[in-house]
């Protein structure tokens, strides 16, 4: 693998997955591998599991690590062509990119989008600029548009978890109090369209996410209809991808509860978190014995594990 940044580096789901829970039982057995190479994390955004997940998988792996926080510590960097830099931006991306290239075997990269400009997100542009410039492979850790380290996660949580061989998934939205990404809803999306699962998408009017991620999913208004026979109920907030990056809806419907829980054939209950309680998902439902949101954030060590070994062969 020469990168990761979406599906489309991803040959073979399964194989990936079969990889990660290779990773998950064996996790030392690689420790040779990364010997001498040197991950580096760049986070233009907070984070929690993203962060230590891959530095525990890099770990595993032998690789050395070092992190780096870009925003409140790297200077601010200029993302745009041809600009006179005379603004409060420090330095370019491309300087900036080729620099920890220089450094690093592998980059990981989170860099969420602004929200503001639909179509300038939807390129890409950050992390394209580093995989022009930085001159080594490089790992999506949540870009303006997915989240494929959470994705692989999220099947192979699936994988460990079904009871049945075609289990109904459904993506619901569920409300929020601030604007967030697509990412993370895009790139499940495109990763069920990859699957066998009988994969549901239930979101408010104004909440269609891109048809370029959903491809043929079914997408349904009505949170009832989505969770009626659901093995998995997949929560998470988006802002409108239609009204780009706008708060619609804050229906309290759309929160995860018991009562439509009820209506599932004994859904496990999944979230990428961080999450609100009470806003996205109720107490009762986290707190059960259905809810698999640890289990599911223990696997990103294992999901990172399989992407770097597979990077980490092809250098
Ligand atoms: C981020 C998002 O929705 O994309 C990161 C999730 C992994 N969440 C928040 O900003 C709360
Ligand atoms: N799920 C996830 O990516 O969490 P963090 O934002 O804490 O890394």
């Amino acid at each position: 693998m020469k990168k990761f940044l979406n599906i489309h580096d991803v040959d073979d789901v399964n194989a990936l997955v079969r990889e990660a829970m290779y990773c998950k039982k064996n996790p030392r057995a690689d420790h040779e591998l990364g010997k001498n190479k040197m991950l580096g994390l760049i986070f233009m955004n907070p984070s929690l599991r993203t962060r230590l997940s891959t530095q525990k998988a890099a770990i595993n792996l032998g690789m050395d690590v070092m992190v780096m926080n870009f925003s409140g510590e790297g200077w601010a960097l200029e993302t745009q062509e041809g600009v006179i830099m005379n603004g409060d931006k420090a330095e370019h991306i491309k300087e900036a990119a080729a620099v920890v290239g220089a450094y690093c075997d592998i980059i990981g990269l989170r860099s969420f989008p602004s929200l503001k400009n639909r179509e300038l997100d939807y390129k890409d542009h950050v992390i394209n600029e580093f995989v022009k410039y930085a001159g080594v492979p490089i790992v999506s850790l949540e870009s303006a548009t997915v989240h494929p380290c959470q994705s692989l996660a999220d099947v192979l949580t699936i994988e460990e978890t079904k009871q049945v061989e075609r289990p109904k998934v459904v993506l619901t939205w569920a409300p929020h109090l601030r604007a967030l990404p697509q990412s993370v809803a895009n790139s499940f999306a495109e990763w069920m369209n990859r699957t066998n699962y009988d994969f549901v998408i239930a979101n408010p009017e104004g909440y269609d996410l891109s048809k370029e991620y959903t491809g043929n999913a079914k997408i349904v208004h009505d949170p009832d209809e989505a969770y009626r026979g659901a093995d998995f109920i997949y929560a998470k907030n988006w802002s409108s991808y239609q009204q780009y990056g706008q708060i619609l809806s804050s229906d309290a419907n759309w929160m995860v509860d018991e009562r439509k829980m009820k209506l599932t054939n004994q859904a496990k209950f999944m979230h990428c978190l961080p999450v609100r309680r009470n806003v996205v998902v109720g107490d009762a439902v986290i707190d059960s014995e259905s809810s698999i949101v640890i289990q599911q954030a223990g696997n990103r060590e294992f999901a990172a594990q399989a992407v770097l070994k597979r990077i980490l062969i092809g250098i």
